[in-house]
């Protein structure tokens, strides 16, 4: 039985999950990393972490069996059932997305008072959690501050949004009137992400998933059709400076904090403009549009592009990769070797 302080990932068999591990192994030293998924950790992943449990967040024994055997100090919440996937079952999505994250606060506010320091939690947020009313606006609006707009049109959004909302009650508010709190034993940090884009994984469930879905693809040699229109834009961002991102984050001195929720932001192309960049690295793709115009409108509702300054200046968010070099360095060439068996 380990006493480490320890690490937990939730969601760990994800795309963020993924890229996580790999990294934490190496800055992590001899930490022990544990991870919690409902599907098996690939192979690669396993090799990496002190132990792979596969079960639910919704499990209550579960989490205390982690929470006896244990001594977690930092957990990185990355567990959740994607936009397009919520909006199939919103119940479900609710259930995962909000008592999944209340479960795994409650965890980390009870770990923190068993052994009496802060537990660092990291949660990641999304663009989603904004809701821009037309397509007008979006346009009028360019890059949108955290505190704008914030009325999601999903499930997923709304989910978001609300356990952002969570977590600062962790942090800073957490059983305010009972006379036995132990309160900050949380320290809650959140990014909202961009749609991501990995040359590793392809994601499921999602409705920025047009970017990623159409490159593997491409470098497949299978033909796409992508269900956006070519003027739609959204902020993107290299899978490697997303991880970065939480990193700098989560390194950051608390002091340094002026904000609970930061956005973040790499890139911001229109559809036609990545599908001009994945035809130039294969010509031989095979792109149509066929617009669904249901995921369309998620995705209308979401910002052409946010305002990271607040991330920027509070804790150096710097992504490497811009749109050129995100594709032209790091994608195509990744992408072109993992489906050429390399
Ligand atoms: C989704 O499309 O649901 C996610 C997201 C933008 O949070 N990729």
């Amino acid at each position: 039985m380990s006493r480490k302080p320890s690490v937990l990932i939730t969601g760990a068999s994800g795309e963020i999950g993924h890229a996580l591990i790999s990294r934490l192994a190496k800055a992590n030293g001899d930490r022990p990393i544990v991870t919690l998924d409902l599907n098996p950790l690939p192979p690669e992943s396993v090799a990496l972490v002190r132990q792979a449990v596969t079960g639910s967040i919704l499990d209550s024994a579960l989490l205390d069996g982690i929470l006896a055997q244990y001594e977690v100090d930092r957990v990185y919440h990355l567990a959740a059932l994607l936009s397009t996937r919520s909006e199939f079952s919103p119940a479900l999505a609710h259930k995962v997305n909000v008592e999944g994250t209340l479960n795994m606060l409650e965890f980390a506010q009870k770990q923190g008072e068993s052994h009496g320091r802060p537990v660092s939690f990291f949660y990641p947020s999304s663009v989603a959690a904004f809701g821009l009313p037309s397509l007008a606006v979006k346009t009028k609006s360019g890059k949108v501050k955290e505190d704008e707009f914030n009325v999601p049109t999903t499930m997923y959004g709304a989910n978001k949004l609300y356990c952002e909302h969570l977590g600062r009650y962790y942090s800073r508010h957490y059983k305010q009137l009972a006379a036995e709190t132990q309160s900050g034993k949380v320290d809650f940090r959140c990014i909202r992400f961009p749609g991501l884009i990995s040359a590793e994984t392809v994601p499921s469930g999602g409705t920025s998933d047009y970017a990623p879905e159409m490159i593997h693809a491409a470098a497949e040699g299978k033909p796409y059709a992508c269900f956006v229109r070519p003027d739609t834009r959204i902020p993107f961002m290299a899978m490697p400076d997303a991880v970065d991102a939480i990193f700098r984050l989560m390194d950051a001195p608390r002091t340094k904090l002026t904000r609970t929720i930061y956005n973040i932001g790499a890139f911001a192309p229109s559809a036609a403009e990545i599908v001009a960049v994945v035809r130039s690295a294969f010509p031989k793709a095979e792109i149509t549009t066929k617009v669904d115009e249901k995921r369309q409108g998620i995705v209308d509702s979401w910002p052409a592009d946010v305002d990271d300054s607040a991330a920027r200046s509070d804790w150096g968010h710097q992504p490497a990769y811009d749109f050129a070099s995100a594709f032209g360095e790091y994608l195509i060439p990744s992408i072109k070797k993992r489906y050429a068996g390399g």
